[in-house]
């Protein structure tokens, strides 16, 4: 059985905003541009996402610490390429007159890496492998959209320190492996992209992005992966001595997950006409139970409820919502909103046959179920819910993608709210042209998949060097 989910790619920003604020994730009507408030549930999802990601850097022995919020203008402005990309993006404290200005981190390279330069003496500090969950803030140019694109930015930074580019190398793919798992437990597709090298991280060698996509046809980088090299080592001047007594400078990279775009992939990629599915790991209730009262029989319906939150309180977050103001069909409609993966109802009939009724949410298909079976089927069910709204999902991000051979027909796929998949040349020109007119970014070339051109770039008819994809972006 399939829901419909037609609302979502009519009007994605109406459906959006409407769920995110009705089934209190986050409200946007702060009066500051880009400066959101996530309320109970956005601020819970948020935990447990960040929970997921910790939880695999630590395992992949990555330390976590606090590094502070301020850097100097002098510090900041090291890295030429780095400054150049976020100069214009920075929110600066001004202290005063006399005083130097602070600039407040929009990342942390700057504010970490002079201390790296004090803490790495030799091979055997090395790699150094440290995260932080923090926000960052970046004035942003462009539109700002409600967990799309924010200037306080709730995310994780990971920021590596290696002796050779071959370790550098390796750890990027650690890093790639750590976010596809995060991702795939949220049942979230994406593609992973090596950007074009115009849009690369400023003082990076190479980016990878994860885009996810969206009902509206943009794409979302919730993360992106940057080999740094050694230009912010050189910047911040990092250097260690090898077992041979020889001096060298070492390899860096740096990741950030950015956690308020992941929710927003999770919300727009799973939900539907009825409002909210969440994955099971990160929604606030999971289960739900819902007594259908009947005259009488009020007593024995309850504390069969009773018994039923108890016997699986200890496993799964779990709400009886025994209000007696409100009819079951309006907890049925409540709760379908709100997106919780399992509701249970309980009525005379399952009282006298000791069994329940399940409902699962991301089809709405229901069961009956024995009571004794209840703990090991709501298992099952979970693991189907999970692995149904992936399928799901990268069902349809297939779908959304159609090859290109002209500026034309890239333009008419965009428009249609897709993603166009196209054979480049690999010039700077061609990509602008491209993005001119058919009004969409060259996002890259698959990093997860080998794809290999056959043609001539679009743009120019020179032979094509890459193959690529292009999408509107957040
Ligand atoms: C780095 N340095 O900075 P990145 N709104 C929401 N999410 C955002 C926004 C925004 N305005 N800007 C960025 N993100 C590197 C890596 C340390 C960590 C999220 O990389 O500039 C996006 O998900 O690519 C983005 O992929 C991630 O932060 C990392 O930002």
């Amino acid at each position: 059985m399939s829901v419909s989910a037609a609302k979502k790619f009519e009007n994605f920003s109406g459906w959006f905003d409407d769920l995110i604020l009705k089934t209190r994730v986050a409200d946007n009507r702060f009066p500051v541009k880009g400066f959101l408030v996530y309320m109970e549930n956005g601020a819970y999802m948020l935990d447990k996402v960040r929970e997921l990601l910790e939880q695999e850097l630590e395992r992949t022995g990555h330390k976590k610490m606090y590094f502070p919020l301020v850097t100097s203008e002098e510090t900041f402005g090291k890295e030429a390429e780095h400054i150049k990309g976020f100069s214009k993006e920075v929110f600066v404290i001004d202290q005063g007159p006399g005083e130097q200005k602070l600039i407040i981190r929009p990342t942390s390279e700057t504010i970490m890496y002079p201390m790296f330069k004090l803490w790495i003496r030799s091979h055997a500090d090395l790699p150094l492998k440290v995260y932080q969950s923090v926000n960052v803030y970046r004035c942003e140019t462009k539109a700002t959209r409600a967990l799309y694109r924010v200037r306080e930015i709730p995310w994780n930074e990971a920021h590596t320190v290696h002796e050779t580019p071959s370790d550098a190398e390796k750890q990027v793919r650690e890093a790639m492996k750590i976010y596809q798992k995060v991702l795939k437990e949220l049942g979230i597709s994406y593609m992973v992209f090596k950007r074009p090298d115009f849009d690369k991280f400023a003082g990076a060698v190479y980016s990878i992005a994860f885009d996810a996509w969206n009902p509206d046809g943009k794409v979302n980088q919730v993360a992106t992966i940057h080999n740094l090299g050694r230009n912010f080592a050189k910047a911040y001047e990092i250097e260690f001595e090898r077992k041979d007594g020889s001096r060298g400078m070492p390899y860096q990279t740096c990741y950030g997950f950015g956690f308020c775009r992941v929710l927003a992939a999770a919300i727009a990629q799973h939900g539907d006409d009825h409002g909210l599915v969440l994955p099971p790991i990160i929604a606030p209730t999971q289960v739900v139970i819902i007594p259908i009262p009947f005259k009488g029989q009020e007593r024995e319906i309850r504390e069969y409820s009773l018994k039923v939150e108890e016997m699986l309180s200890g496993r799964w977050r779990i709400i009886l919502d025994d209000r007696d103001d409100v009819t079951p069909g309006e907890k049925f409609y409540h709760w379908e909103r709100m997106g919780a993966p399992v509701r249970i109802e309980i009525g005379p009939r399952e009282v006298a046959e000791s069994s329940v009724t399940l409902a699962r949410r991301d089809t709405l298909e229901r069961m009956k179920v024995p009571l004794e079976n209840l703990a090991e089927k709501i298992e099952d069910l979970m693991k189907s819910i999970s692995s149904n709204l992936l399928e799901k999902s990268q069902r349809i991000m297939m779908s959304l993608i159609s090859d290109a051979e002209s500026t034309e027909e890239v333009k008419k796929i965009l428009k249609n709210r897709r993603i166009a998949r196209i054979e480049w040349c690999g010039k700077v020109e061609c990509a602008e042209k491209l993005k001119d007119e058919a009004k969409g970014e060259i996002r890259g070339e698959r990093y997860d998949i080998a794809e290999m051109p056959k043609g001539n770039c679009i743009v120019c008819g020179e032979k094509a060097k890459h193959v690529v994809y292009v999408a509107r972006a957040y």
